[in-house]
């Protein structure tokens, strides 16, 4: 039995050591800057309790966001020299939307922030002062998103594409080898460079991505940079062009949880505001208010639209024809789509789980995931797997390598995830099953940024944040009582 209390100061400790005055580390060395999609789960980590410093995280990023809408997926922190490629090789001043007071990297990467800033006001005992901090982070969320469906989805598919496989958060994915394996260049186009993270991981070079994918990651930044990062030029010239399932599902998600904020913020007084604010109820309305209320109503309508384009487009770009029933066989999955392949990539992972958190499922589809769970390709009977946790690709694929960043190992957000969607469909007992087995290893094997499904060991960067960030959540857990 996991000893909670004790596992939660773990985390919680964790969380106050990466925390550097401005924003949260992922992890000391390997991980020294901020990094988006961490910045949102850390933020939602902080919620209990760190009201005011999970409002700085999400403030520190969002002021790093470009004129476009864009969250840049690294904002740099440019004291820290351990990590490569730093702000300099970036080059965003190449782009007129680039923001000119921090360094940052020249893409994205998704957007889970709405959840979070949801939650710090649901878990705020200070509700007028999340109240004022929902208000100004409104505009800046409903402008990334608006970005993340314009540039990114000319075809207004309501899905977003992803130009680098850094965009995915599943930077080594199996599901990009393919996509990856047409990208061709000279050693004259590849910049000389020194890779810093096999330094960070002590030499486990099994862990991290081969030098043949890392020169790829780094050659298309370099075209990227070719192109002043213009996204229509990128739209239509980048070689990775990838309609990305786990990213679209998030932003779905993240698209509900805006119109939560909108409705929150709609209303006129919380109960627990009452107490400081009862003269506010009915007065008139002044000028400043009505123009609020209708920016309000213009952001809901455009979000029921992006809303309307994913649950119109989620199938049909997501679950290959001759799938037309998921779960028939072994590959009738959700599958990422390459735009330049035009096809749908046929890789085993986690990814084809996660449309269970968006609620889109048929029930008799849910049940479907559900049951991979218990299947031996995932860590069921037959597989003896360290924990009952998804690890990130079936354990029967090629490519499978329970030691590699992404290419096998447990990772707790994809299990968070999953969690969420089970908890969505009410599997309740299923996602008890996870939650202990990602608490049993963690608080086994330390707080680490990944783990071997089998053995349990912890591998990557130490002293994890959004591992400890989403157990807190995982124990604190409202969303039972919701
Ligand atoms: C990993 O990605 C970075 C590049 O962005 C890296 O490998 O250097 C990924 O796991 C990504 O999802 C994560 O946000 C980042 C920091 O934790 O590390």
């Amino acid at each position: 039995m996991t000893d909670l209390k004790k596992l939660l100061q773990k985390c919680e400790d964790v969380l106050d050591k990466n925390w550097n005055g401005s924003f949260t580390i992922p992890a000391a060395t390997l991980y020294p800057h901020q990094w988006s999609w961490d910045a949102a789960f850390i933020a939602l980590g902080n919620s209990y309790g760190k009201t005011d410093r999970a409002i700085q995280e999400i403030q520190f990023l969002f002021d790093a966001q470009w004129k476009n809408g864009m969250v840049p997926h690294i904002v740099f922190n440019e004291k820290e020299k351990t990590y490569f490629p730093a702000a300099d090789f970036y080059e965003i001043t190449r782009s007129p939307n680039a923001p000119t007071h921090i360094g940052t990297s020249g893409m994205t990467q998704p957007p889970v922030h709405a959840i979070s800033c949801y939650y710090i006001h649901h878990n705020s005992t200070d509700k007028s002062k999340t109240k004022t901090f929902l208000q100004n982070i409104l505009p800046k969320l409903v402008n990334f998103h608006r970005y993340l469906l314009t540039d990114r989805d000319p075809e207004e598919s309501g899905l977003v594409t992803i130009l680098h496989p850094w965009e995915s958060g599943e930077d080594d994915s199996p599901i990009w080898d393919l996509p990856l394996s047409k990208v061709t260049f000279t050693e004259s186009e590849l910049p000389v460079f020194k890779r810093l993270d096999i330094v960070a991981v002590e030499g486990a070079s099994e862990t991290i991505p081969s030098d043949e994918e890392y020169n790829k990651f780094i050659y298309m930044i370099e075209i990227m940079k070719k192109y002043n990062y213009d996204e229509k030029i990128m739209y239509e010239k980048m070689p990775f062009k990838i309609k990305d399932l786990l990213f679209s599902s998030i932003l779905y998600i993240a698209n509900k949880y805006l119109l939560k904020i909108i409705d929150i913020l709609e209303r006129p007084i919380d109960n627990l505001e009452k107490n400081n604010q009862e003269t506010k109820i009915n007065h008139d309305l002044n000028e400043e208010e009505e123009e609020t209320i209708t920016e309000y109503s213009k952001f809901k309508k455009e979000i029921m639209q992006w809303l309307a384009r994913t649950e119109r487009n989620y199938y049909r770009y997501f679950l290959p024809p001759y799938y037309s029933k998921m779960g028939r066989d072994e590959l009738s999955l959700f599958l990422d789509y390459d735009l330049i392949a035009n096809d749908w990539i046929k890789s085993k992972t986690v990814s084809s789980l996660m449309p269970l958190s968006t609620g889109l499922l048929l029930q008799d589809e849910a049940e479907t995931m559900v049951k991979w769970l218990r299947h031996s390709y995932h860590c069921g009977p037959g597989k003896y797997c360290h924990e009952p946790a998804l690890p990130s690709t079936g354990l029967q694929a090629e490519y499978f390598s329970p030691l590699t960043y992404w290419r096998g190992p447990v990772w707790i957000n994809m299990n968070w995830l999953f969690w969420l969607g089970l908890l969505e469909y009410g599997y309740k007992k299923e996602a008890e099953v996870i939650r202990e087995g990602i608490f049993e290893l963690v608080q086994r094997h330390g707080v680490r940024e990944y783990y071997d499904p089998f053995t349990g060991k912890g591998l990557g960067g130490k002293d994890f944040s959004w591992t400890a960030a989403l157990v807190i959540d995982m124990i604190q857990n409202p969303r039972n009582k919701e």
